[in-house]
């Protein structure tokens, strides 16, 4: 019979339906198959412990046990680091500044102008047009190796499949020529970790 003490807590995810951030940190927990339960928060109407959770007051925030974790990059480290298997981050000094400083270089040129306030118009056309030239370029990387750091799975491809699922609900096209972005892209979207981090939203986006 369990006990209070044996009882699991479960971890819990402030998330959106539609958060391109929140589905980041979905699907590292669905990677790492953890069990969680998630708050679909109204950003119109937030919780109000979101607020007394995360200064920020914004989604995903992760809360697991005592500790409430926030900023999507934060909180996929946080994971890797607490759940080690599968490792979702390179193991020497090097590669992992590599990686971090990816996923800034991503955040701020790529998914800022697509998803956060105060761009203008045409800094969103012109963010789309670096996305869809980035990821055209990266398909001679994606020719040679399975992922975006090498032949196993890290947080980048973590962090970039959301976006590239929202490829057509940004009106991006890939062109032609990226036969191995696209190949790429079909690799994570067939994970079943990817299929389990879908909401009804996301699923409907495609
Ligand atoms: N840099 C943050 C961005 C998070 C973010 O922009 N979340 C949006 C939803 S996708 C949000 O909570 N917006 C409500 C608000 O800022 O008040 C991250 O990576 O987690």
């Amino acid at each position: 019979m369990a006990t209070p003490s044996s009882k699991k807590t479960l971890m819990t995810l402030y998330s959106t339906g539609d958060c391109v951030y929140a589905h980041r940190v979905r699907f590292v927990l669905e990677e790492k198959a953890m069990e969680y339960q998630t708050i679909d928060v109204d950003l119109a109407r937030k919780p109000e412990d979101l607020a007394e959770l995360n200064p920020y007051n914004q989604v995903p925030t992760l809360v697991d046990r005592d500790l409430a974790i926030y900023e999507s990059v934060l909180v996929m480290e946080y994971l890797d680091e607490r759940f080690p298997h599968p490792p979702l981050i390179p193991v020497d000094p090097i590669s992992r500044a590599k990686v971090r400083l990816a996923l800034l270089r991503f955040d701020r040129d790529w998914f800022a102008p697509l998803f956060q306030p105060g761009f203008s118009p045409a800094q969103v056309e012109a963010a789309k047009e670096v996305v869809r030239s980035g990821f055209a370029s990266l398909s001679t990387i994606f020719a040679q190796q399975r992922f975006l750091f090498g032949e196993e799975m890290t947080i980048l491809d973590c962090a970039l499949a959301p976006l590239l699922w929202r490829l057509p609900m940004l009106g991006i096209t890939l062109p032609a020529a990226a036969q191995a972005t696209t190949a790429y892209m079909e690799r994570l979207f067939a994970l079943d970790s990817f299929q389990r981090s879908l909401t009804s939203v996301e699923k409907a986006m495609r």
